[in-house]
């Protein structure tokens, strides 16, 4: 899950003196001290060897894997170049680190560039560059201007309570940038030639962030994949606190058996829509289901041990989440989520009793609102009516569209520099509404008719936030077909994706699908639901 923080892998790294190899520079701090940029200050210059870096740990990392581990086989080593830049931006008094990978031979290096993204407000960090060098690319990721050991966003006021432009300009895309430049520009002093290509990998955050990437550096990447990206995050963001604010506002907070059991009716009705009976609502638009059928209905739950009755507050407070973000005068505010989402992460809970429950809001969208909207990180949505609510979603939208929205149609600079970029979402995403990358795709469609030529998107039934769920996940393969893509011209017309296979009681059984190109619609034709040619593109 992305939105996690990872692990910091500095321990795994067995630090030793480097020992030259005859066809790369040496792994040291003088071979690098041309590395610099326009427009940054150097303070720290870090040049390591780690010698038999290894894929144990891996799965620690939490980081978006170019290639997944292969069970019962041994972990692949390599020896790695390390160079941490630390450095600031002159006058602004901020601090970004840097952190740069290569593989320290030059035969472990696949002639290739690649940036692992980050999730949450983990930008990225030393933890995201061992999964790209462990299959021999040459990598680079930032901290984004902040400790990314920081699980909230308190780096973004200062001590004054104002908001940290300079530390939210370096996350939103400056430093990354930057991080990219500095990575590529050491690759170019330490195998004496410029990666054949460069790419961007990344989701949620990540995600925003190559469409950050793809929107203002596009030059900086040959190709870029964007899963499930927290793009219109001045909306987002916001939108993620629409749960915890209907909570209050209806003076209800429903135990989690209670959401799961709205979950559970709704894909029960809905499932077999699309053709299927699989627990996936492939055809979200054909699903009508009302939460207030629910009304008067029995939940037995653990957590409270109780029998618990569906009351129309709680009903209603789950028709809000699935709608989305509405002005008080009901105008549309954001998108919400898909009936096969799980509603526990917007809205978590911890009980005592059914009416002595605490609500647990989503973290990075209470950090947005506290730290960035309210400036004051003791505020909940205690006392809210819904013209502040509207107050705090306007603001997001005027105070923080331009930098962190990440939004704009325009891709005139990467079609004309011949980047491709790569999205998609998982249609059960609880996280990141899967609409938001759709109003995204359509509102560049409407920039450029042509856009397909470059820019790709898309949609995985039943998959939940980056990859995992029972849906048509595509996370392990998208690279790949990037890669072809931009190496080999192969446009991706079909994007391979695999499933829970239906019908069968090994829960590890697997379907392949493959997933359309948006508008097309991934559409069930018929025969055994377990064959890749019971589905096609309509
Ligand atoms: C340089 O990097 C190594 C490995 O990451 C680390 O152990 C060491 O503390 C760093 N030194 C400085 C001065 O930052
Ligand atoms: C982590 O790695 C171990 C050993 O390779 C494997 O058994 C386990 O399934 C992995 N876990 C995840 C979440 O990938
Ligand atoms: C990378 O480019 C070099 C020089 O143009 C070429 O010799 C090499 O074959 C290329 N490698 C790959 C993997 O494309
Ligand atoms: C998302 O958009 C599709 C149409 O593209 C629509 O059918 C579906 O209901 C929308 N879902 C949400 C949650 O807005
Ligand atoms: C309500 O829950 C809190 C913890 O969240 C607990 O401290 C308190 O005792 C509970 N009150 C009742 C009446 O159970
Ligand atoms: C490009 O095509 C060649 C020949 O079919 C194939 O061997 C290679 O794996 C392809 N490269 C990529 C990145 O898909
Ligand atoms: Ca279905």
């Amino acid at each position: 899950m992305m939105f996690r923080k990872t692990a910091v892998i500095t321990t795994l790294f067995t630090l030793a003196t480097g020992v030259v190899s005859s066809r790369n520079q040496p792994c040291t701090a003088r071979n690098f001290a041309s590395l610099n940029l326009k427009g940054i200050h150097i303070t720290s210059l870090n040049v390591t060897t780690a010698h038999d870096l290894s894929t144990s740990g891996r799965n620690a990392t939490g980081g978006v894997g170019i290639i997944p581990d292969i069970p019962g086989t041994p972990a692949p080593t390599v020896d790695v170049c390390l160079i941490q830049v630390t450095y600031t931006h002159p006058g602004e008094h901020d601090e970004v680190n840097a952190y740069i990978g290569l593989p320290f031979n030059r035969k472990d290096w696949n002639s290739r560039f690649v940036m692992d993204g980050g999730g949450g407000w983990f930008a990225g960090g030393e933890s995201t560059i061992l999964s790209p060098l462990l299959e021999g690319y040459a990598t680079s990721s930032t901290d984004g201007g902040h400790d990314n050991n920081a699980l909230t966003a308190e780096w973004g006021l200062t001590k004054h309570g104002k908001t940290n432009w300079p530390a939210l300009i370096d996350f939103s895309s400056v430093a990354i940038a930057e991080a990219a430049k500095l990575g590529k520009l050491a690759t170019k002093i330490y195998y004496g030639r410029e990666p054949n290509y460069s790419y961007w990998h990344g989701c949620s955050t990540g995600g925003r962030q190559g469409h950050a990437m793809a929107q203002e550096y596009p030059e900086l990447f040959d190709g870029i994949v964007g899963g499930a990206p927290a793009v219109s995050w001045d909306k987002f963001a916001p939108a993620g606190w629409w749960a915890p604010f209907m909570a209050q506002l209806l003076d209800t907070r429903p135990p989690t058996c209670v959401l799961d059991a709205f979950t559970t009716a709704a894909t029960e009705a809905c499932d077999e829509l699309d053709g299927v009976k699989d627990g996936i609502i492939a055809l979200p638009g054909q699903c009508h289901f009302k939460a207030s059928s629910l009304i008067g209905q029995k939940v037995n739950c653990v957590e409270p041990a109780s029998e618990i009755t569906i009351t129309k507050k709680m009903a209603k407070l789950v028709e809000a989440i699935w709608e989305g973000p509405r002005s008080k005068d009901g105008r549309f505010e954001w998108y919400g989520f898909h009936y096969d989402s799980s509603l526990t992460s917007m809205l978590g809970t911890t009980c005592t009793s059914v009416d002595n429950c605490t609500v647990i809001p989503f973290p990075i969208s209470d950090d947005w609102v506290k730290v960035f909207l309210a400036r004051d990180p003791s505020f909940t949505p205690d006392g809210l009516n819904r013209d502040d609510y509207d107050r705090l979603f306007r603001q997001s939208i005027e105070q923080y569209s331009s930098v962190i929205g990440t939004s704009s149609p325009d891709l005139s600079k990467m079609k004309h520099v011949g980047t491709k970029l790569l999205a998609w979402h998982g249609m059960a995403d609880q996280l990141v509404p899967t609409n938001g990358t759709v109003d995204y795709y359509t509102r560049a469609t409407a920039f450029d008719p042509h856009v397909s030529d470059y820019y790709r998107f898309f949609l995985a039934p039943g998959v939940t936030h980056c990859g995992y769920g029972i849906g048509f996940d595509p996370s392990q393969t998208v690279f790949g077909a990037m890669r072809a893509w931009v190496e080999n011209g192969t446009l991706p017309d079909r994007l391979e994706a695999v499933a829970s296979a239906v019908g069968t009681s090994d829960a590890t059984a697997k379907r392949t699908g493959y997933l359309c190109p948006y508008p097309q619609v991934f559409t069930y034709k018929g025969g055994d639901p377990n064959a890749a040619s019971s589905f096609t593109c309509v």
